[in-house]
């Protein structure tokens, strides 16, 4: 997958080059570029922002550097942060998966200039993505997010394909918790059945967990339209307890 990245920080998104992806980088699956908008502008003091149409606070990214940018580009699929945006979902995250270009946009200030949305959308498929309902900066976090998300669905990338059948928000539901060794500390024990050997009733035991936790911190995931707690193998049938 080829990954341009567009913003006024492109040191913000040196995280891009470490563990996980850094190592999808290097074993070619991904090729990802940062691009510093100031590049495609023109004038002594590489301005990329002006005053709002209409007033009010703040300022708005011009079109000009931003329209050059993506004409430098190959045309790919131009995801732009917003929180004017369609929420960001694993579905979604799972589609993206399988684009073979994707481009970032990372506006700062009030935004960039609509138009340029507009104008990229006559050559190639443009969604505005939100991360969530809180307000951020400018869209170089959520591009972090957006590629980790993505990144490591990416064939060949997470090494493990086995853990990502079997997580939170793939089947709907969140996760039960998890232990490790010792079996007691600091006085506390972990559930006995998870030392019991029965993979039924560990099966069992998880998914009940995994419904309780559901229902009790997320119930918009139990009834959203869609929503199917069903297919997790090893499952009981549906209730929850409590
Ligand atoms: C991109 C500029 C800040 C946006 C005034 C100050 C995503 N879930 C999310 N929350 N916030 C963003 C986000 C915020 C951004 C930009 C993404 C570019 N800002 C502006 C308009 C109102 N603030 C986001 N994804």
């Amino acid at each position: 997958m080829r990954v341009d990245i567009i913003s006024i920080f492109p040191e913000y998104l040196a995280p891009l080059e470490l563990s996980l992806i850094g190592r999808a980088r290097a074993a070619g699956l991904v090729d990802l570029a940062v691009h510093d908008l100031r590049r495609w502008t023109s004038d002594v003091h590489r301005t990329v922002d002006d005053t709002p149409y209409g007033g009010g606070p703040g300022m708005v990214m011009r079109p000009e550097p931003w329209g050059l940018a993506l004409d430098a580009l190959e045309p790919g699929h131009l995801l732009v942060p917003s929180p004017a945006g369609t929420p960001f979902r694993q579905s979604y995250a799972q589609e993206l998966a399988g684009e073979p270009h994707l481009i970032v946009a990372c506006g700062r200030y009030e935004g960039i200039d609509q138009r340029v949305l507009e104008d990229a959308a006559r050559r190639m498929p443009v969604t505005e993505v939100s991360l969530g309902d809180y307000v951020l900066f400018g869209g170089e976090v959520a591009a972090l997010v957006i590629l980790e998300a993505v990144l490591r669905l990416v064939p060949g990338v997470l090494g493990n394909a086995g853990s990502l059948l079997e997580e939170s928000h793939v089947d709907g539901l969140l996760e039960a918790p998890v232990y490790t060794k010792p079996p007691v500390w600091r006085d506390l024990a972990i559930p006995e059945v998870l030392r019991s050997g029965d993979h039924g009733r560990i099966a069992a035991w998880r998914r009940e967990q995994a419904l309780t936790r559901t229902a009790r911190r997320r119930p918009d995931l139990l009834t959203r339209p869609g929503a199917d707690p069903a297919p997790r193998a090893g499952g009981t049938a549906g209730g929850v307890a409590e």
